[in-house]
C-alpha cells in the first residue's frame, strides 16, 4: 500500500491523497449512517488522465476502490465496506457551455445536479432529473445509479437524459462518447450500460445530458385522499386527462406530520386527509384552471387541496415532499427499500407493509411515500427491533406483488443477497459477463451488486 500510496500522490498531488483517518472518515460512512467503513486513503483526482492512471495503479497493485461522487446514495454503495481505497469524483467539476439550440449540456462528474441546475436555467432550459439531495448528489452518481427522483413520470430517468459518457473501465482503458446527437446509432450504447452499473464497471468522468425546455407556468396541489386506493386511481386518471404532468408523489398523514415538524412548519389543512398526492403540472397556459378541473373529476377525495401557483408557494408544498428522507433520519439509522409495485397491487401492499412491520417490530415507525405516478414507493422503517429481517419481509411482500425490489437506488451493498432471487440465470451470466469483460481484476466496487 505503501508504493500505491506514493504513486497516487505522484499522479495527483500530495494533498489530494488524504491518508489521515479525520480526513477520510467521511467517505467512510453512508448518508444513512448504516454502512460504516474504513479506507486507508481517499484520491481525489482532478481530471480524466489521472483517474485512468489511478485505477491503473490500483489494477497493477491489485488494490480495489469505491467510486464516490457526493455520498448520498441510499444502498451503501459508495463507501468501503472492506477497507478498499475511496475514488472521490467531486474534482472533476468542469460544466460546458449550455448548447441552447441542441438543448444539451458536458458535466464532468462531480457536478451536482443543483450546480447544473443553476447553469443551465438563464438559458431556459432544465435538467429532466430532480431528487432532494440535489446541493450534494453528483451527475456522475447520478449516471451510476441510474437515479429517479420526482420528474420520472414526466421525463424519463437518468439514462432518458443520457446522450454519451466519458468514462475510465476497471483495465484503465478510456471511453469517450460526448459528441452528445439525439440520434447515433453508432454501435453498441455504453452509456446505457454504465448508467445504473452503480460503480461496478467504470469510473464516470463526464456525461453529455439532454436539456429540456423550462415549462411556462407551473401549478402545484396537495390532494387529500381518503385511502390510497383512490391516490392510486387518482394519479392514473390525472395521467390519463391532464397535460404536462410533471410529478405525482405520495404522502401518508404520519409522514407529512413528520416532515412538519423536522421543518417546523404549519401544514395546509388537507394534511389532516389519510393520504395525500402533491402534483405537478407544467404547461404553457393557464394551469390553475386545467388543474382544478382535474382535482374536481377526482373520486375519494378528502377537503380542500391546497393550490400554489407561485414558486414560493409551491416550493413550500414541494419542501414537505422533500424534507421526508431527512425527517426519517432524524428519528434514527433508517432501514430503506425502494420498491415498485405494480398499480393495481399498491394499495394492498401499503396496508400489508405496515402490518408487517407492527408484527415483528411494534414500537418502530414506518414511513411510506414516494412517486406515485411510477409506482414507486419508499418504506422507511427506523426504531426498536428493527433488522434485516424486516427488509426480508418487506421485499417478500413486494416479489409476491410482482414488484421490482430496487425502483431507483440500486443494489448497492443492501440488496446484493437478493439479486440472484430477481433476475433470471442468464441474466446474472450476462452481467458477470460484462464485468469480467470490463473490469477484469474485479478492483472496482467489489461489494455492490454482485456478490
Ligand atoms: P454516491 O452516493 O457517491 O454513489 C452512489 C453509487 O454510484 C455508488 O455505488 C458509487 O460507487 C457509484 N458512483 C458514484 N459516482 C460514480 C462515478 N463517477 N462513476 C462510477 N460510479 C460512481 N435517488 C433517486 O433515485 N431518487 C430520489 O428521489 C432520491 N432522493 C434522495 C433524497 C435524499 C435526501 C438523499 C440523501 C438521497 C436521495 N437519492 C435519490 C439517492 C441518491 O441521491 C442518488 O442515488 C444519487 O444518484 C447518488 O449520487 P451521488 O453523487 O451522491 O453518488
Ligand atoms: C425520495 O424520493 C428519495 O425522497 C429518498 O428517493 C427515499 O429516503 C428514501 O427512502
Ligand atoms: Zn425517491
Amino acid at each position: 500500500l505503501d508504493a500505491l500510496t506514493t504513486e497516487l500522490r505522484r499522479i495527483v498531488g500530495a494533498q489530494h491523497v488524504p491518508t489521515d483517518r479525520d480526513d477520510t472518515a467521511p467517505y467512510a460512512t453512508d448518508w444513512t449512517r448504516r454502512w460504516r467503513g474504513a479506507t486507508p486513503l481517499v484520491a481525489r483526482p482532478g481530471d480524466v488522465d489521472e483517474v485512468a492512471a489511478i485505477v491503473r495503479a490500483c489494477r497493477a497493485h491489485r488494490v480495489a476502490l469505491v467510486p464516490q461522487g457526493g455520498n448520498t446514495g441510499l444502498v451503501g454503495g459508495s463507501v468501503p465496506l472492506a477497507g478498499e481505497i475511496v475514488l472521490s469524483t467531486r474534482r472533476l467539476e468542469r460544466l460546458g457551455d449550455v448548447d441552447a439550440l441542441g438543448m444539451r449540456v458536458v458535466a464532468g462528474a462531480g457536478v451536482t445536479l443543483e450546480a447544473l441546475q443553476h447553469a443551465v436555467a438563464p438559458a431556459g432550459l432544465r435538467f429532466g432529473v430532480d431528487l432532494a439531495a440535489r446541493g450534494t448528489a453528483t451527475i456522475g452518481g447520478m449516471v451510476a445509479t441510474n437515479a429517479g427522483g420526482t420528474h420520472v413520470v414526466r421525463h424519463g430517468t437518468m439514462r432518458v437524459q443520457l446522450l454519451g459518457v466519458e468514462a475510465v473501465l476497471g483495465d484503465g482503458s478510456v471511453i469517450r462518447h460526448l459528441r452528445g446527437l439525439r440520434k447515433d446509432n453508432t454501435g453498441y450504447d455504453l452509456a446505457s450500460l454504465l448508467c445504473g452499473s452503480e460503480g461496478t464497471l467504470g469510473v464516470v468522468t463526464a456525461a453529455a445530458l439532454r436539456l429540456i425546455p423550462t415549462p411556462r407556468t407551473v401549478a402545484v396541489a396537495l390532494i387529500g385522499f381518503a385511502t390510497v386506493d383512490a391516490a392510486v386511481r387518482a394519479s392514473a386518471q390525472l395521467q390519463h386527462d391532464v397535460p404536462g404532468i410533471e410529478a405525482v408523489e405520495l404522502m401518508l398523514r404520519d409522514g407529512l406530520r413528520l416532515a412538519g415538524a423536522h421543518l417546523d412548519v404549519t401544514l395546509p389543512a388537507v394534511a389532516e386527509a389519510p393520504v395525500t398526492v402533491l402534483v405537478e403540472i407544467g404547461v404553457a397556459e393557464s394551469p390553475v384552471d386545467v388543474l382544478a378541473a382535474a382535482v374536481q373529476g377526482l373520486e375519494g377525495r378528502v377537503g380542500e387541496p391546497a393550490v400554489a401557483i407561485d414558486a414560493r408557494s409551491a416550493g413550500r408544498l414541494w419542501r414537505l415532499r422533500d424534507a421526508h428522507p431527512e425527517a426519517a433520519a432524524a428519528l434514527g439509522v433508517v432501514h430503506k427499500l425502494d420498491v415498485t409495485l405494480p398499480a393495481p397491487a399498491l394499495a394492498a401492499f401499503v396496508d400489508q407493509v405496515h402490518q408487517s412491520v407492527r408484527a415483528r417490530a411494534p414500537e418502530a415507525t414506518c414511513l411510506v411515500y414516494g412517486h406515485l405516478g411510477d409506482g414507486n414507493l419508499h418504506v422507511n422503517v427506523v426504531g426498536p427491533g428493527v433488522t434485516d429481517e424486516i427488509d426480508d419481509a418487506v421485499l417478500d411482500l413486494v416479489v409476491e406483488a410482482g414488484g421490482s425490489i430496487s425502483a431507483e437506488h440500486g443494489i448497492g451493498t443492501a440488496k446484493r443477497r437478493w439479486l440472484e432471487q430477481v433476475r433470471a440465470p442468464g441474466d446474472i451470466a450476462a452481467f458477470r459477463a460484462i464485468k469480467r469483460a470490463l473490469d477484469p481484476d474485479g478492483i472496482l466496487n467489489p461489494n455492490v451488486l454482485l456478490a
